[in-house]
């Protein structure tokens, strides 16, 4: 009778459910009133608060997730039903071939860009990265210092601006939602607030949190208590499946269907290549009719990165679908059809499986569609537990329901009725791919061992500056582009040894715009360093070795001619292994110096021309 109405309910539902005394361990033997009352309001407090977050209750939680630690128990396959064969989809290559044109999917996915909204999924900690902090906050470079966050709002500011271009409609507005969790969402705001949205309307920009879930202790989903807190249970993330039926709960994918709006736009939080990819996607989804259309990679054997796969269903072809396999699945499943290969290169250095950025382009009608229906867009879970031994019934430690967003095949396919259509685009890893996602020291170790992909902050900082050298390059720079050969350690990790190269969002997110602001006869020299920004900025006839930052305002038209750039420029310098660093330089194994530059920030409306002198002048 002491404890709360809610949490009372919770309580006797929690009994009612118990057939065989799973859960005997929470609602038995409290002790008598007046003793520890303040925990037990508290664990029922907690009991209804995982009760109203799940769709379906912690009941169903409970009885969902002992379905699945059996078939886990029993050693079940997921994928008995299905042999997994290589799918086949779309490839885009900015300076190479594809199945469709690049520039066609790209003037194609700029008609689309109106209707675009983005959906961050940022709830994960960076455990793997060893990094206490959000992810969102770490720099994407030390050229321009701009985190994650940043570099994601200014792409679609970007793209907003491009839309109106476009169009000529000024009213255009590309919103961007984050789901957050309760391990990110405090610093996020904060991150935002501190920043002023980096410059996004506040009405643009809105935030949806993820709650985590119970954990469970054993085969028979006993709820793990806290070991320090009997009062307490231990609660675990649920994944970033729970994206789907956030946007669904908060009215948000009704609103902008409602609003005309055309596709959702998921990225991930720690891969700045890939928004490179957003446009031409968009161009194929339209031009294939895609209602899902995931951003693939060439994925190397064993990679850390999930596998899109076509899973033909034994005997019901109905039931086949194009889906991923997560990479802790793909192994075993291999290995147990055809020549049981398991997850191998073939002749050209890569798994045949595309592999999944994890970046996914929505169609909206089928979208809302799905998410109206019976399941809410709660994606299939599944159990990932560690078992003490092979007797597969205890676990190292508690483990509990999980769901990826990329899951979400299985619903379209339920509710569209057999006629989703799903595929998938794949890029160059250079202009796609290259996630900051693993601890310094994991990424120095995967090096050693010869993975082109160490995953680490440096790694991802290298690659990004190497799409720039190539973007450029495209356009007729005499620059050296950075091959796997030219590589040099630092800290540890193979990195670029330059030029280091920065096009900011406003310079240019698609082809088109590189190719129209990138003229004449530039020339840059590989220890340089080059940032540029600006919707209205031109290069010609540039001859640069040392630092050059150029900024121009939205409204200030800026051509740089005939300019000469000379100086000691910036140069990265290991952090020295007897000191002590904070984490974030820690994690990137070095800092940089940056000598001598010269900056050109130029916020005044009007056209201006930087010609050889290096003046700035005001021209009519
Ligand atoms: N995330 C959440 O928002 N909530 C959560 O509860 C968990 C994560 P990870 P992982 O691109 O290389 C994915 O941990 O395990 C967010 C794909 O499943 O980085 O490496 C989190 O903040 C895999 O198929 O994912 O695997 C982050 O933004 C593969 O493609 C995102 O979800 C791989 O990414 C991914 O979280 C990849």
């Amino acid at each position: 009778d002491l404890l709360p109405e809610r949490g009372r309910a919770a309580v006797l539902s929690l009994i009612e459910s118990d057939v065989d005394s799973s859960q005997s361990h929470v609602y038995g033997d409290w002790p008598e009133a007046g003793t520890q009352d303040e925990g037990k309001k508290r664990l029922s407090e907690q009991l209804a608060d995982l009760n109203a977050s799940y769709p379906g209750g912690l009941t169903d939680y409970l009885s969902k997730a002992r379905t699945l630690l059996k078939e886990s128990a029993d050693g079940l396959n997921p994928f008995e039903e299905y042999e997994a064969i290589v799918p086949e989809g779309e490839s885009l290559s900015f300076d190479g071939e594809g199945t469709m044109s690049f520039a066609e999917a790209e003037q194609l996915g700029m008609e689309a860009m109106s209707g675009a909204v983005f959906v961050l999924v940022a709830g994960g900690l960076g455990e793997r990265l060893g990094y206490s902090g959000i992810k969102l906050s770490l720099e994407t470079n030390l050229c321009t210092n701009r985190c994650y966050l940043e570099v994601y709002v200014q792409y679609i500011k970007a793209m907003q601006y491009l839309a109106r271009q476009k169009t000529g409609r000024d009213d255009i507005r590309i919103p961007l939602v984050i789901m957050t969790s309760g391990d990110t969402d405090p610093l996020t705001r904060q991150l935002l607030k501190d920043n002023n949205n980096f410059g996004m309307d506040d009405d643009m920009i809105s935030i949806v949190m993820q709650d985590k879930v119970a954990a469970l202790k054993d085969g028979n989903a006993g709820l793990a208590l806290d070991g320090d807190d009997r009062w307490s249970v231990q609660t675990k993330p649920h994944g970033h499946g729970d994206v789907h039926h956030l946007l669904h709960r908060e009215g948000l994918v009704d609103k902008w269907e409602k609003e005309g709006r055309s596709h959702v736009v998921f990225l991930q939080d720690t891969n700045a290549l890939v928004i490179n990819s957003v446009v031409p996607t968009l161009g194929v989804s339209k031009a294939k009719g895609f209602h899902m259309n995931s951003i693939c990679i060439p994925r190397l054997a064993g990679e850390a990165a999930g596998a899109i796969t076509r899973l033909e269903h034994k005997t019901d072809p109905s039931k086949s679908l194009v889906i991923n396999v997560e990479y802790n699945q793909l192994d075993p499943l291999l290995r147990s059809q055809g020549e049981c290969t398991g997850d191998v290169a073939d002749e050209t250095g890569y798994s045949p499986f595309p592999g999944n950025a994890n970046n996914i382009i929505i169609e909206m009608g089928a979208y809302a569609k799905t998410l109206r229906g019976e399941d809410q867009g709660v994606v299939l879970e599944f159990v990932n537990p560690k078992y003490k031994d092979e007797s597969r019934t205890d676990f190292k430690k508690p483990t509990r329901l999980e769901c990826m967003m990329q899951d979400i095949p299985k619903l379209f396919q339920k509710e569209m009725k057999g006629t989703a259509n799903v595929g998938f685009t794949t890029f160059d890893r250079w202009f796609t791919f290259s996630p900051a996602k693993n601890a310094l020291e994991a990424g120095v170790e995967a090096a050693d061992k010869g993975s082109i992909a160490p995953g680490t902050m440096s790694s991802a900082e290298s690659d990004k500056y190497i799409q720039n050298q190539r973007k450029l390059k495209f356009a007729g720079v005499d620059l050296d582009v950075t091959e796997p050969e030219d590589l040099v350690k630092v800290a540890g990790i193979p990195v670029t040894p330059g030029p280091r190269i920065i096009l900011a969002p406003a310079f240019g997110i698609t082809q088109e715009e590189i190719l129209n602001k990138v003229k004449g006869n530039n020339k840059i020299s590989k220890s340089s360093s080059l940032v540029l920004d600006g919707h209205h900025l031109t290069i010609k006839n540039l001859n640069l070795d040392g630092a050059l930052v150029i900024r121009a305002g939205s409204e200030s038209h800026v051509t740089v001619d005939g300019l000469t750039v000379k100086n000691k420029g910036w140069e990265l310098v290991e952090n020295d292994p007897s000191k002590e660093y904070e984490e974030t330089v820690a994690i990137r194994g070095y800092t940089m110096a940056k000598h001598e530059s010269q900056e050109y920030i130029i916020n005044e409306p009007g056209n201006f021309v930087i010609g050889p002198d290096g003046e700035v002048k005001k021209v009519d």
